[in-house]
């Protein structure tokens, strides 16, 4: 074949490819200008390649470099129609960027719910004066239980009611029955922890995730969030933990709120009260409270004769749903953006 001929049906090959490449409105059609021209198989490009050998020897170098640079030329056309398509058919070069045309403004993430009411509660709490301590969701038995006056029969250590750990160290331990480990089921494990390193007074709170197998419902989740808070010192009592939690209730609902006390129980206080807040209608329950036993005191080495301690524990999804009318505890873990963006 003659080099001229050659290169005439190369030419028009390029003036066929690069119409078809520009013309192209969607990924579909622009991928099947791609198969006709550049496909490895039986692209028209690579028929004429095969032309290629038909080609007299002496012209051969000539024909070869011209083929090259078509090949690169339509391949330089095949990306820019890619980018044109996914920019949404605009064609963005350094030289045609206009500065002056508005920008498409980012959607922008924010902070979820139960963290803004964690950041939210944290500062007030820390106008009252109670610094941020921080406790393991994988925590030991003696933090979660022992230290918290809960022995080894009690209920509440019930396989059903907790998520224990199948570490190496309980296969393999002496107690089958009693692992070591565990995903903390309150944050009152933290009041220990601070308590086993520090003196009195003690003034702090932990916000963070608890985990119970409950079933999920509109109140329950098996993973949420709780704020402890612990007041060690001389002379503390009922009355300080009632205004301590009013103030708290007040600042957040930014409204009279009312807070009443049930007798309850917990082992590690006593006396012990379930606390409800009123605030705009119902009664609703908030978590627990009283004064930490004195067993809890003796077992990190404190004198119950010298100090004495107020403690509470909240769930903190239940307090965000009240503020925000939230009537159904799922919500906040579906990851619906149309819910998140609420808030
Ligand atoms: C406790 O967890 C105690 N540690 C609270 C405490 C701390 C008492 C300090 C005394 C001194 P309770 O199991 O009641 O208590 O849980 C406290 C709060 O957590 C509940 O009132 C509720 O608001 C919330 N809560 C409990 N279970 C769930 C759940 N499955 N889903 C969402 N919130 C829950």
């Amino acid at each position: 074949m003659a080099l001229a001929e050659f290169l005439n049906t190369l030419d028009e090959l390029a003036k066929q490819a690069t119409a078809q490449f520009e013309a192209a409105a969607d990924a579909v059609s622009l991928e099947a200008a791609r198969v006709e021209f550049l496909g490895a198989k039986s692209g028209r490009l690579k028929d004429v390649q095969k032309g290629l050998g038909q080609v007299d020897k002496a012209d051969k170098p000539a024909a070869g470099k011209r083929f090259n640079e078509v090949k690169q030329q339509l391949e330089t056309l095949f990306s820019a129609a890619t980018k044109r398509i996914a920019n949404g058919g605009c064609v963005e070069t350094a030289s045609d960027f206009d500065p002056t045309i508005p920008g498409k403004r980012p959607v922008l993430g924010h902070l979820h719910p139960i963290t803004q009411t964690i950041e939210e509660l944290v500062d007030i709490m820390g106008r009252l004066g109670f610094t941020v301590a921080e406790g393991p969701e994988i925590e030991d038995l003696w933090h979660n239980f022992d230290a918290l006056n809960i022995p080894l029969e009690h209920p509440a250590r019930d396989p059903l009611d907790n998520f224990y750990l199948a570490t190496a160290e309980t296969m393999s331990g002496q107690n089958k029955t009693e692992p070591k480990w565990m995903l903390r089921s309150q944050t009152s494990t933290v009041q220990i922890r601070v308590m086993e390193k520090t003196q009195p007074p003690v003034r702090i709170i932990s916000l963070g995730r608890v985990y119970r197998p409950d079933t999920a419902d509109a109140t329950h989740y098996p993973m949420f969030h709780q704020i402890e808070g612990l007041l060690i010192d001389r002379h503390v009592t009922m009355a300080d933990l009632k205004s301590i939690l009013r103030l708290f209730a007040e600042s957040f609902f930014e409204d009279d709120v009312h807070v009443r006390f049930r007798p309850s129980f917990f082992p590690f206080t006593e006396p012990s009260v379930e606390v409800d807040m009123s605030w705009a209608g119902d009664w609703i329950e908030f978590g627990g409270a009283g004064m930490v036993d004195p067993n809890v005191l003796r077992a990190v080495g404190y004198d119950p004769e010298e100090v004495s301690g107020l403690a509470f524990g909240l769930g903190i999804e239940r307090i965000c749903m009240r503020r925000h009318g939230i009537t159904d505890i799922r919500e906040f873990y579906k990851n619906d953006v149309r819910f998140l963006h609420q808030f």
